[in-house]
């Protein structure tokens, strides 16, 4: 017996073979179509995502704390198998831990929206609230990505499919970045609108000079570089904007990054914040888009 597809079937621009699939395995989530995913996932508004789990689990907490969730004692669940991933469901908030990296990200993506199609959710956006190194932007700044860039500089995620390069728009949702840019400004939250770039590694990728291998470029080009991109509207560089654009693009799925500024790399290379300052950090991204999420639900502080 084949399973039901409702969403695939009703929308023609989803991926066709999937419903010939008995039970679609979301190995890496540890879920399947065989579970009571309507029940489970149907009210689904809002992933919000970061790199680490432990992001997740805080941001879970928070967005539970909001909706007037009690949260017990032993703290929350997350749900399906954590091996690679960490998801925790909060009312209609999935938080989930994306990894670091386009490849980590991407996997995850395509397991989520697999599975808020199968729930039958209808109407969610996705959020990346995460880490990055701030361009001209001092610690602790929110920057919410109004476009994003891949490492030359272009507004694009390339990627290869069956040995050729396709190359990707990675434009965000204009109206869903407004929003949270609104909200920003109506808070104490410090946050700039910016061009965010995304790479493929934390080091040379970056022009940082402190990797473990001898750099091919001077400390003069990583500065010309960097302010190169600075003079092109690049306020942030972190590691999966890219794919969440691109990915969230071709779903029609709206899609925004909110990323807290954990140094300014007009400054240097190290993160030397300690855990306190990082989770103040972390916290000021996570509140805006709190922020946001209660809003729109229409929730009295
Ligand atoms: C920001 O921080 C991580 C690297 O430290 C990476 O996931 C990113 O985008
Ligand atoms: N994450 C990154 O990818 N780069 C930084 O500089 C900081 C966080």
């Amino acid at each position: 017996m084949s399973i039901k597809h409702p969403e695939i079937e009703r929308e023609s621009q989803q991926n066709p073979h999937l419903v010939n699939l008995e039970v679609d395995y979301l190995y890496h989530l540890g879920l399947d179509t065989s579970m009571d995913l309507p029940s489970m996932f149907g009210d689904v508004k809002y992933v919000c995502m970061g790199g680490s789990p432990e992001r997740a689990e805080q941001f879970a907490i928070k967005a539970a704390e909001r909706l007037g969730i009690s949260v017990p004692e032993e703290g929350l669940e997350p749900v399906g198998k954590t091996e690679r991933y960490s998801l925790y469901k909060v009312g209609p908030i999935i938080s989930l831990s994306h990894g670091i990296g386009m490849p980590s990200a991407s996997i995850v993506l395509h397991e989520v929206t697999k599975l808020l199609r199968y729930a039958g959710s209808t109407d969610f956006k996705y959020i990346r609230i995460g880490t990055s190194g701030g361009v001209g932007v001092d610690p602790g700044e929110v920057v919410v990505s109004t476009n994003v860039v891949d490492g030359k500089l272009n507004p694009v995620h390339e990627v290869v499919e069956l040995g050729k390069s396709v190359e990707l728009d990675t434009a965000l949702d204009s109206n869903l970045v407004q929003s949270l840019l609104t909200i920003a400004s109506e808070s104490d939250i410090s946050a700039t609108a910016g061009t965010t770039m995304s790479t493929d590694s934390f080091y040379a990728a970056q022009g940082r000079l402190d990797g473990a291998l001898n750099p091919r470029y001077t400390e003069t080009e990583k500065m010309d570089f960097l302010q190169l991109a600075y003079d092109k509207g690049v306020r942030n560089i972190e590691m999966e904007a890219a794919i969440i654009g691109a990915f969230c693009r071709e779903a029609g799925i709206p899609a925004a990054v909110v990323c807290a500024a954990i140094l300014n790399r007009l400054d240097g290379d190290q993160v030397g914040s300690t855990i306190e300052e990082l989770e103040q950090f972390s916290d000021n991204a996570q509140q805006l888009v709190l922020n946001l999420i209660s809003k729109e639900l229409n929730l009295t502080d």
